[in-house]
């Protein structure tokens, strides 16, 4: 209910009303929210005020508004901590949800410039360039590019990569992960990049490079992955001192 004489903002109230809605589960996922003049009317207000109380859950990722059609509850992100060293596969099913891949491009070919470097190989060796869509309840997440050494991976084929590769690396080749080092930066979604992830154009995306090491500090991927903004939160937790 609205207090029209508390010290706290309409807007403010209309908000936390709203969100209080979501949270309990009156309003679900993906459901359409009455419109700002159904509002104006229920808590008797101006419009103006309920835009204002709506744009702000917009901009905090509870709302979502989709051009012509209306404003809709926004899907709830999956929240992954930055701790440890884990595999997509792994994410997904610690989460309880269902990983998948769509294999767009597996292929060999010469390592050049940085790749090489990278990797650690010589300019000319052979590298698996492999791109993935990686799935979870069949909602595209991530569109993933990844380069490994051919000598290093051995054996890779395009039924492998449907898997996951950690499991591979590990279990069937033996070798031990150590750890890695990610770069995170934000950007938004290309043509291409939308349509595989279905998500509009110019969407917003997290961009990251991850440079991943064997224990015998052998290198054993670089990989680019592109993530939707609407459905992934990295989470970072910081220790002072
Ligand atoms: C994650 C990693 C990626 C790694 C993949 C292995 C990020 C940004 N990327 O997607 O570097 O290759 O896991 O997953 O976290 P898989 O074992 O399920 O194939």
């Amino acid at each position: 209910m609205i207090d029209k004489y508390s010290p706290l903002p309409i807007y403010y109230q209309i908000e936390e009303a709203i969100k209080g809605r979501i949270e309990k589960g009156e309003l679900q996922e993906g459901e359409m929210i009455p419109s700002e003049r159904e509002y104006a009317e229920t808590y008797g207000i101006s419009r103006m005020t309920v835009r204002q109380a709506i744009t702000n859950l917009v901009n905090d990722g509870y709302l979502t508004r989709r051009k012509g059609k209306g404003t809709f509850v926004a899907n709830k992100k999956i929240e992954q901590k930055l701790v440890g060293l884990t595999s997509f596969t792994e994410d997904m099913k610690a989460r309880g949800l269902s990983p998948s891949i769509k294999l767009l491009d597996f292929k060999l070919s010469e390592a050049h410039g940085k790749t090489a470097t990278g990797l650690g190989i010589q300019a000319g060796a052979a590298v698996y360039e492999i791109q993935r869509v990686r799935l979870a309840d069949q909602i595209p997440m991530a569109l993933e590019t990844t380069f490994l050494s051919a000598d290093l991976v051995k054996g890779l084929n395009e039924k492998i990569v449907q898997g996951s590769l950690y499991q591979y690396v590990e279990e069937e080749l033996g070798l031990s992960i150590d750890y890695a080092t990610q770069e995170l930066e934000a950007s938004v979604a290309r043509e291409a990049e939308s349509e595989i992830l279905g998500i509009a154009k110019g969407s917003p995306v997290l961009f990251i490079r991850r440079y991943t090491c064997l224990t015998d500090g052998r290198p054993l991927e670089l990989v680019q992955s592109i993530y939707r903004g609407d459905r992934y939160k990295f989470i970072i937790d910081m220790q002072r001192g």
